[in-house]
């Protein structure tokens, strides 16, 4: 895999905007003209969204390949449907669901959020989906459980990356339970108001707006609750640069180039670069999760 800094310069800086009226208003108009009414969130950004084309096109995701292209060329042959989510560990109520029963009583709503990779790229991506904690509630997590693990489902005949390269599929992730918990964080099912396409983790996907992006695994098929830290992709390909935590932060270069700043990818008015901010600018929300850790050895 072939990680590259980038070196144009910032010409924009973020709008740091965030549970205010503006992001209910922008919610609503992207929905009129995207699909079925759902609520809007006072967690969306009211930054502009990046375009449908420049979110599905430009993707990581490898197991249909390396390069950004790959996923919308290979992930069409992904067959989403029927799905099902084994759910197992510490947990009342464990099984094998079907994805429409696992989501069946989660409120969908609309939450636009900034998306941050670690390669220094970033979108505006206006998902739905549904909190994580609603699903953890009725799923009942039991006093012990300390983590929260996700797997990717593994298809080689569907999946033209997997075979070959260095990754020991599947591709795993995990988040602390308080992380898991938090209101940002959510199971997505779709973008633009159409179901989640292929390339980007149909048909569920977990999104963590204030980490790097390879925490959010894409096409979950299970779902554990743990006593311990789970071993996760990127961290065992590499501990030094990839950790557990992966919290954006400018002030913690990736060994191999700055985190200072991003590349909002896209035409227009908002490409271009701009400073990353601390937590990916959700610091008011989540930097309470963090009190007391040294996020330099915790990255
Ligand atoms: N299963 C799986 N999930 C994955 C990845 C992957 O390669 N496989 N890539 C991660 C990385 S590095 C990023 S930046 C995001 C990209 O999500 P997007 O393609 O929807 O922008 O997905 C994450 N989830
Ligand atoms: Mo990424």
């Amino acid at each position: 895999m072939t990680y590259q800094p980038q070196f144009s310069r910032a010409d924009v800086t973020p709008q740091n905007l965030f549970l205010n009226r503006r992001a209910l208003l922008a919610g609503a108009a992207a929905l009129s003209v995207a699909g079925p009414a759902l609520a809007a969130s006072p967690y969306s950004t009211d930054e502009a969204p990046n375009s449908f084309e420049d979110i599905t096109t430009y993707n990581n995701y490898y197991e249909f390949g390396y390069d950004k292209s790959d996923p919308a060329a290979y992930a069409g042959s992904l067959k989403t449907d029927p799905w099902s989510v084994v759910v197992d560990g510490l947990v009342d109520n464990p099984g094998t669901y079907s994805l429409a029963d696992l989501i069946a009583d989660q409120p969908i709503e609309e939450r636009i959020y900034r998306f941050r990779c670690v390669e220094a790229w970033s979108m505006i991506v206006p998902w739905q989906g549904f909190q994580l904690s609603g699903l953890l509630n009725k799923l009942g997590v039991q006093a012990g459980a300390k983590y929260v693990a996700f797997e990717t489902v593994v298809r080689p005949d569907e999946m033209p990356g997997i075979s070959g390269g260095m990754i020991d599929w599947p591709y795993r992730e995990g988040l602390r339970l308080d992380e898991a918990m938090h209101p940002l964080t959510i199971m997505a099912t779709g973008l633009y108001g159409k179901p989640m396409p292929n390339q980007n983790g149909a048909p569920i996907r977990l999104i963590v707006p204030w980490k790097y992006g390879f925490k959010s695994v894409k096409s979950i098929v299970r779902i554990s609750l743990i006593a311990e830290q789970p071993v996760t992709t990127w961290n065992t390909l590499a501990a030094n640069e990839y950790g557990f935590y992966a919290n954006v932060n400018p002030t913690v270069d990736h060994p191999r180039w700055s985190q200072a700043s991003e590349r909002r990818i896209g035409g227009g008015l908002f490409s271009g670069r701009v400073d990353t901010l601390m937590f990916n600018g959700y610091g008011d929300q989540v930097a309470s999760l963090y009190a007391g850790q040294d996020l330099t050895k915790d990255y």
